[in-house]
């Protein structure tokens, strides 16, 4: 498999093409190697030509013996440009990237945006995979080979390359996607003069998607490249960076299919916090400003998120939003949504959220206290009660005089309130009577 075989069959040019001979392999065998060795170069180019030609896969009895042709001689190809040795001369460059762009560059299938669902509904598959792993695969390892030239083929990989190749990140294929996460990698890793670019038509991409259309497949994959690319970010930081995480990542968290990509979303925001600390309070407010209000599920994940980001969080950013953080942490405490709750009351497992509580706990204690009292109390899910117990023992240990003050507080407030509610039950009783002795009937007309 080191060398192509000699055939480069016409039926590129019309179906009229006539294949002469069996598509065996022409390999030279170990006998004379060096004797076809010249000619490998031109028979990579014919094939590459060869290979620009598109077949339909809609129609799946068509020109069905030349879809295996192309199919083998794609396979030729990947199998050569592997172990290649001297035979990716500058000619090929651009006749690599033509018969790519042939292939992989297509107007993608209108997928029903009204009706396709991608959380619930089956994606549609490319039809003409086949054909086009083969291409992804060749191309990758075309920029993954050692004798891979940025410098002479950035004439040919471009800006308006990377902008189709962009645009194909909305395929709803996941196995296109995946392969257009390793090309765009390897591209922004090798072409210095166009990672400024990438990054920002990536935030363009995310712009409209949020802001226009909350509709674009390949979210999860760009965010995954994005996490490399923050991981190798320079410090200090530039303004672009920052202003991408505050303006475009924290508004990722508003889009109604979340679920898709909230992992690679979180991943991302850690990786901007551990590269500058200082980043945390406004990425913080921020999640709290767009904190959801109806979905439960939405709710959870945001607990997620921001467990990761208290995992890595330095004690001196912890003081400068704990009391913002732990009122919303407190108010998922007691939400109606036993999952909510359930999630909330995971963070006092953690050991490390656990010491930066202890530390500030005149804070913190205060602000928590009265829900979790009232959980204990009177929640009807036996097992957040446990969890509320839990919670209310470890802050006992923490400083148990605190903890007596506070509920001294809370049972004299709640008296306060016991006492007020009387008051005003007993208000509306001498009212009604007085009205009664007024000979008021219950209709409010005064009788003539
Ligand atoms: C306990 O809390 C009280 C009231 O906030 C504070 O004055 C005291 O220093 C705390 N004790 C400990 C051991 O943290
Ligand atoms: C009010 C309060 O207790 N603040 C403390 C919170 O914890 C930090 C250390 O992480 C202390 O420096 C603060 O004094």
């Amino acid at each position: 498999s080191l060398c192509l075989s000699k055939q480069t069959h016409l039926w590129l040019f019309s179906s009229l093409c006539v294949f002469i001979g069996s598509f065996t392999r022409y390999c030279p065998g170990n006998s004379n190697v060096d004797l076809d060795a010249p000619e490998q170069p031109e028979l990579f180019l014919k094939k590459l030509q060869q290979c620009c030609t598109v077949f339909d896969f809609m129609d799946t009895l068509s020109d069905l013996k030349m879809k295996e042709y192309k199919r083998s001689t794609l396979n030729e190809l990947v199998d050569y440009v592997t172990v290649s040795r001297g035979y990716l001369t500058e000619q090929a460059y651009p006749e690599v990237v033509k018969m790519v762009s042939h292939n992989i560059f297509r107007t993608l299938p209108p997928s029903d945006s009204n009706e396709f669902d991608p959380e619930e509904d089956e994606p549609t598959l490319e039809a003409s995979w086949p054909h086009l792993q083969l291409v992804y695969e060749f191309f990758i390892r075309f920029l993954e080979s050692q004798e891979f030239q940025p410098s002479i083929a950035k004439k040919y990989i471009d800006q308006k390359f990377v902008l189709q190749l962009l645009e194909l990140f909305d395929s709803e294929d996941p196995r296109e996607r995946d392969y257009l996460k390793t090309v765009l990698h390897r591209i922004y890793g090798k072409f210095l003069g166009l990672r400024a670019f990438i990054r920002k038509q990536i935030n363009n991409i995310f712009l409209r998607f949020v802001y226009e259309t909350e509709h674009f497949n390949g979210v999860a994959e760009l965010l995954e490249i994005l996490g490399s690319i923050i991981n190798g970010f320079a410090l200090p930081l530039k303004a672009e960076h920052k202003q991408f995480l505050v303006k475009v990542l924290i508004p990722l968290h508003t889009v109604r299919s979340l679920s898709l990509f909230h992992a690679q979303l979180a991943y991302c925001i850690v990786q901007f916090l551990e590269k500058d600390p200082t980043l945390t309070e406004p990425v913080i407010r921020g999640l709290l400003k767009f904190w959801p209000k109806t979905c439960s599920q939405k709710e959870v994940m945001f607990l997620g998120e921001l467990e990761e980001i208290l995992d890595v969080i330095e004690p001196t950013q912890f003081v400068k939003i704990q009391e913002p953080l732990f009122k919303q942490i407190s108010r998922c405490v007691s939400s109606p949504h036993f999952q909510v709750a359930e999630r909330a009351l995971y963070y006092w497992n953690n050991e490390y959220i656990m010491s930066l509580i202890e530390e500030n706990s005149s804070v913190i204690l205060p602000i928590m206290f009265a829900s979790l009292y009232r959980i204990s109390k009177e929640h009807w899910n036996p097992a957040i009660v446990a969890l509320v117990y839990n919670v209310l023992k470890a802050f006992m240990e923490m400083n148990s005089s605190l903890f007596d003050e506070l509920t001294a507080t809370y049972k004299s407030d709640r008296q306060r309130e016991k006492k007020k509610e009387k008051e005003r039950e007993e208000l509306w009783k001498k009212l009604e009577d007085l009205e009664l002795k007024r000979g008021l009937r219950s209709d409010g007309i005064i009788p003539t």
